[in-house]
């Protein structure tokens, strides 16, 4: 592929593991509320996802007030906090240290496009919140993904049109986002996770630049 001038990553389940610690938050959850959920669901339906559509899955078609949605929406993020709190450095990417600063060597703009409203404490964790020229999170925009909303406004902050940006992403509707917004799209996973994807990486570990551009 012809270089892109900015790459807009995802960051829980592509810079760092935190997809993980959502799963076992909300699993928790669910168990206190006597809602069966797996580890398969999770993956298939809310990666990606936002806290509140990901709760309105685990809840299907019970009846609950507005109050109770927010009182379990802050008791999962109660959850999630204290799991991401022990972070450190060590848990970003093997190797993303070394890929992001190749790739701003390389002149490409660099910027976050994450659903989550955690985004900003854990890129401070893991200590490259100054890496990127721009950070669209969970307070960025109101449509969430597949909505391409996110990337473009991500796109935006690096002054970048939307066609010549690259977005990297573990979840199916983030890639749906990605397409959506007239990007290229690299998935990061099980090839069977995505539906859209221009290329899929099974794990972002140790990655080079040059595995990136080999679209
Ligand atoms: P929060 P990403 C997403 O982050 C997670 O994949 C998803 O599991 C989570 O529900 C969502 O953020 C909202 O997160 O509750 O912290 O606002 O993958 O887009 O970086
Ligand atoms: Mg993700």
């Amino acid at each position: 592929m012809q270089k892109p001038q900015a790459i807009l990553f995802d960051l829980d389940g592509v810079l760092t593991d935190t997809s993980e610690y959502h799963y076992r938050a909300w699993k928790r959850l669910a168990g206190e509320e006597g809602i069966p959920f797996t580890h398969e669901e999770n993956d298939a339906h809310l990666r990606g996802v936002s806290r509140r559509e990901s709760l309105m899955y685990i809840l299907r078609d019970r009846k609950v007030t507005e109050a109770q949605i927010q009182e379990m929406m802050d008791r999962k993020n109660r959850y999630y906090t204290e799991m991401i709190k022990g972070m450190t450095p060590a848990d970003l990417v093997p190797g993303g240290k070394q890929l992001l600063q190749s790739i701003r060597d390389a002149g490409i703009k660099m910027a976050i496009a994450s659903a989550s409203k955690n985004c900003r404490t854990v890129l401070e964790l893991l200590d490259i919140i100054n890496a990127f020229d721009g950070i669209a999170d969970g307070y960025s925009v109101a449509n969430t993904k597949p909505a391409p909303d996110l990337f473009v406004y991500a796109a935006g902050l690096t002054r970048t049109p939307t066609s010549a940006c690259l977005g990297v992403e573990d979840a199916d509707a983030g890639i749906e986002a990605i397409k959506n917004a007239g990007m290229l799209a690299l998935g990061i996973g099980p090839q069977e996770r995505f539906h859209r994807a221009d290329k899929v990486l099974p794990d972002f570990a140790n990655s080079s630049l040059q595995d990136i551009l080999n679209l």
